[in-house]
């Protein structure tokens, strides 16, 4: 598409896709974030080259770079493992103060933050709604209904993802469909 704003990119605020030369693309399958899930016998059925979300973003500095700001679309596929509904990875920023902006253009789903303790919460993701994320908060996102869950994100470009913490413990809450009505169940740790 040509692009008369001068600038390597544009947005069709309507699909969320990323236009221009600067676009860059990204996704993962559900072999990656497998592990993730609380079902390990229901995760076992599903294709692990199914596409569980995927990123249109951009990268307008180096990464790392302290003051410059990143732009993402994010794309989440609706699904279920057993009880529990499609979601992202999920991080705390590597440099852990670093804040993050989501806003969501379609689609129903539930950003899941947590501190540092572990204690977790949720807020209802909804076509406008705007999610300020503070720093030291580790945020995922679930898709909670039938069709594709789209939210654009800023963040620095100095935050970095950590993702072991995440993988070695976990949120301190789960996003699953209890009765039909999505619900944040809390974990119970066995150890
Ligand atoms: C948003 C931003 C990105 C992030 C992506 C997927 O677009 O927060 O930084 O990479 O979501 O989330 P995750 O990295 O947890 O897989
Ligand atoms: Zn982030």
């Amino acid at each position: 598409m040509s692009n008369p704003t001068g600038s390597p990119l544009t947005i069709d605020w309507i699909s969320g896709a990323l236009l221009g030369p600067a676009a860059r693309r990204s996704e993962k399958k559900f072999v990656e974030i497998k592990s993730l899930f609380r079902d390990q016998e229901q995760a076992a059925l599903i294709d692990p080259n199914t596409v569980v979300y995927r990123i249109e973003y951009w990268l307008p500095v180096t990464e790392g770079t302290f003051g410059g700001l990143f732009w993402g679309t994010t794309f989440v596929a609706p699904g279920k493992v057993g009880d529990e509904f499609f979601m992202t990875h999920g991080h705390f920023h590597a440099v852990l103060d670093r804040a993050e902006y989501y806003a969501t253009l379609q689609g129903e789903g539930a950003l899941i933050l947590m501190d540092e303790a572990g204690k977790t919460w949720s807020e209802v993701m909804q076509p406008g709604s705007v999610h300020y994320i503070p720093g030291a908060t580790a945020h995922r996102v679930a898709n909670t209904g039938n069709q594709e869950l789209v939210f654009v994100a800023c963040w620095p470009s100095d935050a970095g993802h950590d993702y072991e913490k995440i993988r070695s413990d976990g949120f301190g809450a789960r996003l699953r469909s209890v009765k039909g009505i999505p619900t944040l169940v809390p974990e119970v740790r066995t150890e």
